[in-house]
Parts: C-alpha cells; structure tokens; sequence
C-alpha cells in the first residue's frame, strides 16, 4: 500500500480519536435546506456562490419574547433582494416565516437573533450565476451580542469613513447582498480608529448611513435621515422609528443629509436590529451636542421602542 497523504492521515487520525459527537451540546441546530442539522454538522459545499463571489442574500431578525420583530417586512425586503439579484428563492414566503418559527422552538429561543441567508448555491468555477441549479437556504437561530450595554447611555463614538458607499449604480445598497466588502472595508476603518462604527458618505459627500446601522440626526427638535435615494440598505428598525416618531408627533424628514447636518446636530442616533436605538456621542472625537450621552429625543424614542415591544412586537 502506498503510505498515506498528510490529509489522509490527519483524516484517519480523526477518525479513530474522535469519539462519536454527542448531538445534544452541539447547538445551534441549523435549518439547511429542508434538513435542521447540529452545528458542526451544518456545512455548506466549498462551490457554492455564496462563498465563492458572496452571491447571495441575508437577513438579520431579531426575536422578542418568542415573536418575531417585523417578520413579514424581513421576509419581504430578502425577496426584494433575491429578485434585484435575479435570484428566486425556492421557497414561498409562508415556508420561510416558518422555518424561522421551527429554528427558535427547536434551539428553544425567544428572545434572540435569526439569520436567514440565501445563496446562489452550488455551482461551478465560473461565475455564471445561472449554472447553479438550485439556491441555497439557510436559517440560523442564536444569541446575538449588541453594543456594550453602557454604550446605550453614554453614546458611542463613532467615525466618518474615508471610503465611500458604493454607488446605487454599481451595487444599489437597498440589496442586502452576502458581499459586505464595502462595509467591512469601512468597518475596519473605525477599528482601527479605536470605535465601533463608521459613518459612511456616497460619493457625492452626502450622508449615507453607518457600516451596519441607519442614522438619524435631530437639530432643534427636528428629526432628520437620509432619504433612499442616498444609497442605502432600507433598514427595517429605521423604517419602525420613522414610524415611531410619527405616531410619537415627533416631526421627522427624510432627506439628503450633509456631513455638517450630522456633525452640526444636536443628537445623532443609530439604527438597527443589532443596535435597536443607541445615541452617538463623538464623531471623530468631536462631541455630538453637549456630548454628555444620550439625548431626549433620542431616550423618548429609545423608550417608545421598549413599550412597543412590551405589548408584544409587531410582526408585520
Ligand atoms: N445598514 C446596513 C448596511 C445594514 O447592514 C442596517 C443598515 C440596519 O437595517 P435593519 O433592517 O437591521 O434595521 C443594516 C443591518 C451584524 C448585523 O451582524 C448587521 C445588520 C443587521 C443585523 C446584524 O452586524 N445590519
């Protein structure tokens, strides 16, 4: 017999060391098409697309209180991506609600994060997306780990990114595509400047929205985000505090944002499923407003959040 490759042995090494994996700590189960699997089970093929060109799309969700926030306007926006990618997704929105619904009972879960994701599946070295016979989908229930909750109080400090947002002609940012390049790109930006957040303009110097957050901006109690056609994701949280403040008598305009309606404001706050709200407190070191943590408009809306979700969070 011919002696064994390095692979070969590490392989057969495994697997006669390796005792039989005991399923039951092995959490999160995964949902991959049609099977729910534990997790070091749950593998995708290395020809898929999502991995090889980030051919695909995502979702972020979060759960409270065994409901899930805004699940129709998810399902809806995953969709809407797929379709701006000419993606079809082999499964109708009601199956999607409910592998979400199966993934937070079978990991016991209400009050945590889902991930769906949609590939464009297994293909071949090349980039014809439409040698990929069947897109792939996943769904991921786990935990998820916000800003430090001190941050909620004191504001976070955050940065405005060299990089501009990528063009709406060139990848429009309304699609939440699996290539995050352009915001990791930025993301890295602020972690090296020692923050968490990058605030990103589009290549008119307009204001645009954060590397994974919406912003919003208020001056003399007026409040103010940009509009879509800056280029941007079309958050779901943005869109529930735009609401929010409307149902609140709270003026609030969507709009093209200078870098100096931001910097100049009062308050400035994020938005997002990870974050929910959280207040902004230093923009390249410079204080927002007094810079003395999170303001009143941005606490009352903070607070206008928490009792919605106190009722039970609304799932359209
Ligand atoms: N802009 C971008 C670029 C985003 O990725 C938002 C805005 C806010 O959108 P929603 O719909 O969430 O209000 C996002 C969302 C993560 C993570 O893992 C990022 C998001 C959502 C969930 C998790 O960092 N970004």
């Amino acid at each position: 017999m011919p002696p064994m490759s390095t692979s070969q042995l590490s392989e057969a090494k495994q697997t006669v060391t390796e005792p039989m994996r005991d399923t039951e700590g092995d959490r999160p189960l995964i949902w991959i098409d049609g099977a729910m699997l534990p997790r070091s089970q749950a593998k995708i093929s290395v020809f898929d697309h999502g991995l090889l060109y980030g051919d695909g799309c995502f979702e972020g969700i979060r759960a409270y209180g065994g409901r899930i926030f805004k699940c129709r306007s998810h399902i809806d926006r995953l969709y809407r991506s797929a379709d701006k990618i000419r993606l079809e997704i082999p499964y109708s929105k009601d199956e999607i609600d409910r592998v979400m619904r199966e993934c937070l009972k079978a990991n016991d879960i209400k009050d945590g994060y889902i991930r769906l994701v949609v590939t464009r599946g297994v293909g071949t070295l090349g980039l014809h997306p439409f040698r990929c016979p069947r897109p792939g989908v996943i769904c991921i229930a786990d935990s998820i780990s916000l800003y430090p909750p001190e941050m909620y109080e004191t504001g976070m400090p955050i940065i405005v990114a060299k990089r501009p947002r990528i063009p709406v002609d060139c990848l429009d940012p309304r699609i939440k595509s699996l290539n995050y390049l352009n915001n990791i790109l930025a993301k890295i930006e602020a972690i090296d400047a020692g923050v968490l957040e990058a605030l990103m303009l589009n290549k008119q110097g307009e204001v645009c929205e954060c590397t994974g957050d919406n912003v919003f901006a208020v001056k003399n109690g007026a409040i103010a985000t940009p509009d879509s056609e800056s280029g941007l994701l079309e958050g779901i949280t943005r869109r529930f505090v735009i609401d929010l403040c409307k149902k609140l008598g709270l003026p609030i305009e969507e709009r093209i944002l200078r870098l100096e309606d931001v910097t100049g404001a009062d308050e400035v706050f994020l938005t997002g499923t990870a974050a929910e709200i959280i207040a902004v407190k230093s923009i390249d070191g410079n204080p927002v407003g007094d810079g003395k943590g999170e303001g009143p408009i941005t606490r009352r809306l903070r607070e206008g959040f928490r009792e919605v979700l106190a009722q039970g969070a609304p799932e359209d």
